[in-house]
């Protein structure tokens, strides 16, 4: 079976400033460079931020790569510790402004359309240090000053922005779960990140009107999208995954989407004491300042059952999963090593949902992949790694994605992670999610088997589905 995409599609992959440059002639520190120089046993094999791709140095070769197998686009950020050198005044880092003056030059000529987020779980250290980070005011109008920057500066060749990436990852690893730099656990304190960031973003989209160099030029944010799915049909089990749905998706898809919070979600923060600090002016700001399209990200599904334990219990913290809790659903498709359940149906779901409850905006899947250990394993004589597993991964991904196209919803691209094997924060380079392997000691990079395969796809834009995973989802 062939699926036929449409001839202006997307097709590419993403990878981030902090995980793909490495920390040359960046003089201020982020929040992961700072824990790793003080917390490197945090990280898989204690491998750091320092080298990563070394995107800073072969961007050049790193991009003619990346048209080899058959790019027409790319996500990467720029790096707000790299392009700023005083963070009040926004005054700018001249070897940061070169850099990614070059880059951009570079995507451009090699015909690939440059997309550009500005943040990627990122934040000057010392914006942590001296304010508190995203918890302050303060912080949010320095954003939007580092953000008016980047758009004097680039917007009258790139195109295409995005505000942050997966901004509840922010809120969610620095003051719930512990994985991300100050990792504190606070849900009040989470509330109010997840609330600044959704003002910053907003605020960066309201400067990007007034200073936008290009007529052409779209701004959006990406949102990582994961469908909950109930354990059952019984309430209990249907009220969590509403539950799970607000908290996981809505908090920032109705906002940046409709302008608007779900009011079960500011009523249940304020019954919980848990609501953030805001003005009608903020309030005001989100509403009259609305994407033009979406990022999706999308790696599993989230299964859920109601919660094991009371809301009630004594002496807890809060946590937004006091309303649900994860189901294990016996029998589910693994990603052993990353420990994600396999479920591309979920894209097909998403897809709907965006054309149901969110005005059919257009969207792109902004990340989808599959993060392996010891790919050596299936590496032949050549060098060449093949990786099955991701071929039959994006095949499965991409039927589901078409199924949804076909039935109207406005999904206008696919971006696997990641073009190049990439830094992936605390777990480093354990798990490899590239169409391109990286020796991480020698920096040869490698096509892999579905980097080649890619290319067919991304040239003629025809999906060709095995029949065997065809005759798996044949409604
Ligand atoms: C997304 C992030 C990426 C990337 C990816 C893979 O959440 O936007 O930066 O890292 O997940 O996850 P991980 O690197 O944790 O395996």
């Amino acid at each position: 079976m062939v699926k036929k995409f449409p001839n202006d599609f997307w097709w590419g992959a993403a990878s981030s400033g902090p995980q793909s440059e490495g920390r040359f002639n960046k003089k201020h520190s982020s929040n992961f460079d700072y824990l790793y120089d003080t917390r490197p046993e945090l990280f898989y094999d204690n491998v750091g931020p320092n080298t990563a791709s070394n995107f800073y140095n072969s961007f050049r070769e790193d991009i003619k790569l990346l048209k080899d197998i058959g790019f027409n686009s790319a996500r990467t950020s720029i790096q707000w510790a790299r392009l700023i050198d005083d963070f009040e005044t926004a005054t700018l880092d001249p070897d940061g402004v070169r850099f990614y003056n070059d880059v951009i030059d570079e995507y451009i000529k090699q015909g690939i359309r440059p997309v550009i987020a500005l943040n990627h779980f990122d934040l000057p250290v010392e914006l942590e240090h001296k304010y508190g980070g995203w918890l302050s005011k303060h912080v949010i109008e320095l954003y939007v000053k580092f953000a008016r920057k980047a758009f004097e500066l680039y917007s009258a060749r790139v195109v295409d922005w995005f505000t942050f990436n997966e901004p509840i990852v922010v809120a969610e690893c620095g003051y719930l779960y512990q994985y991300h730099y100050p990792m504190i656990v606070d849900g009040k304190k989470a509330m109010q990140a997840a609330f600044n960031i959704q003002v910053a973003s907003a605020k960066a989209i309201e400067a990007f009107r007034k200073y936008n160099e290009n007529p052409a030029g779209k701004i959006g944010i990406v949102l990582n999208l994961t469908p909950p799915y109930p354990a059952s049909t019984i309430e209990w089990d249907m009220l969590a995954s509403f539950h799970a749905n607000l908290f996981k998706n809505r908090m920032f898809l109705d906002p940046s989407v409709l302008g608007e919070y779900p009011k079960e979600l500011l009523s249940i923060l304020e019954n919980d004491g848990v609501i953030w600090d805001a003005s009608n002016d903020e309030y005001q700001v989100i509403k009259e300042n609305t994407v033009d399209y979406l990022g999706v990200n999308f790696y599993h599904p989230f299964r859920v059952k109601s919660p094991e334990i009371s809301a009630d219990a004594l002496a807890t913290d809060w946590m937004p999963h006091r309303y649900y809790d994860h189901y294990e659903m016996p029998g589910r498709r693994m990603n052993m090593d990353r420990g994600w359940e396999i479920y591309p149906q979920a894209l097909y779901d998403i897809g709907i949902n965006i054309k149901e409850n969110y005005g059919n905006i257009p969207w792109f899947v902004s990340e989808n992949g599959i993060g392996i250990s010891r790919e050596e394993r299936w590496t032949d004589e050549q060098g060449v790694v093949h990786d099955n597993y991701r071929i039959q991964f994006v095949t499965e991904h991409l039927y589901h994605l078409h199924e949804a196209i076909e039935a109207g919803s406005n999904c206008f691209g696919y971006h696997m992670w990641t073009p190049i094997d990439c830094w992936s924060w605390c777990n480093a380079y354990k798990n490899r999610y590239g169409f391109i392997a990286t020796d991480i000691r020698t920096q040869i990079k490698t096509i892999k088997k579905s980097g080649h395969w890619f290319k067919t796809v991304a040239e003629t834009n025809n999906l060709n589905v095995p029949k065997d995973i065809s005759d798996k989802f044949v409604k």
